[in-house]
């Protein structure tokens, strides 16, 4: 079933996650005023995140996995179900252009590791060799001495950079970059590169993005669960808190875990609800804390 065709808003609109949506937003709003589109709005927000990220969570300054590597993730996706996605990457600046690369110029949806980095060579992308900065090197060591694996809600963890925009043209995009979660397995990848987990759009429909434990994400396609609420005519409002309610029904101890879900559709209302307190989120240029479920 698909939503009554209600005209698609020609008002340029960005949403993302967390207090670093902010610069992200202002970049993305500058690219859509220039004319550019919702697609390059989102990576160009998403790469403002990846060159400078003070949680350490998005980007080559983030903290590494168990062995010490920082391994990246990424997505892209417009409303024509057009998507690219890189999982695992090391040495990659921004996986987001990567993940855009994959889009616009492979007949793929999702490259990972050594494939993806040989992909960026080819496309004239600097592969850097593993390093760590000093604190993530410091953080890493400190955490070795404990070897202690247990995800904070909200800080540490928990802060991927995901964005949807809607341009002027009435389309809408969708990204998301990470670096998943610190001391992760080597290996390991969440659902911000996985289409329909992390991210989705659909025209008519609308567009939602995911952050927060991954693995109750994967388990439930968060992102594909909004879509289609709204598909079936639920506002994005209402569509966030079906899929967050479906989410903490699939996935036992909700006080043990975050995920916060964004939703937009095309007539541009928006939604926001998070398993926890603390998901902040941006709407343009202002920060907003999103309903939790668990009061
Ligand atoms: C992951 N969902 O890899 C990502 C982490 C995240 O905010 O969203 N952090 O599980």
């Amino acid at each position: 079933m698909t939503s009554p065709a209600a005209a698609a808003s020609t008002t340029p609109l960005v949403l993302s996650t967390w207090n670093h949506g902010l610069p992200a937003n202002r970049k993305a709003i500058e690219v859509l005023a220039r004319g550019g589109s919702a697609l390059d709005a989102v990576e160009a927000g998403c790469m403002v995140v990846e060159l400078d990220c003070p949680d350490m969570t998005v980007g080559l300054g983030s903290r590494p996995d168990r062995e010490g590597r920082v391994t990246l993730d990424a997505a892209v996706m417009t409303g024509d179900g057009r998507a690219g996605c890189v999982a695992f990457v090391q040495g990659v600046a921004h996986p987001v252009a990567l993940a855009r690369l994959v889009r616009d110029r492979t007949p793929h949806v999702l490259l990972v590791g050594a494939g993806a980095e040989q992909f960026a060579r080819e496309c004239g992308i600097e592969v850097r060799p593993p390093a760590l900065t000093p604190k993530a090197e410091e953080e890493w060591r400190a955490w070795l001495a404990e070897r202690r694996y247990a995800p904070k809600i909200n800080i540490e963890n928990h802060d991927t950079i995901s964005m949807l925009a809607l341009d002027a043209r009435g389309e809408m995009a969708a990204a998301s970059t990470t670096s998943g979660l610190a001391y992760k397995m080597h290996g390991r990848v969440g659902d911000s590169p996985i289409i329909g987990a992390g991210i989705f759009v659909d025209a008519p429909v609308g567009g939602a993005i995911c952050t927060g434990l991954g693995e109750t994400v994967l388990r439930t396609l968060g992102a594909h669960l909004a879509v289609e609420a709204m598909r079936a005519g639920a506002t994005p409002q209402q569509a966030c808190e079906a899929a967050i309610e479906r989410i903490v029904a699939r996935n036992p101890n909700p006080e043990s875990y975050q995920v916060g879900m964004l939703a937009m559709d095309f007539t541009g209302r928006t939604g926001a609800f998070a398993v926890q307190r603390g998901f902040t989120y941006c709407l343009g240029t202002d920060l907003h804390d999103a309903p939790p479920r668990l009061r």
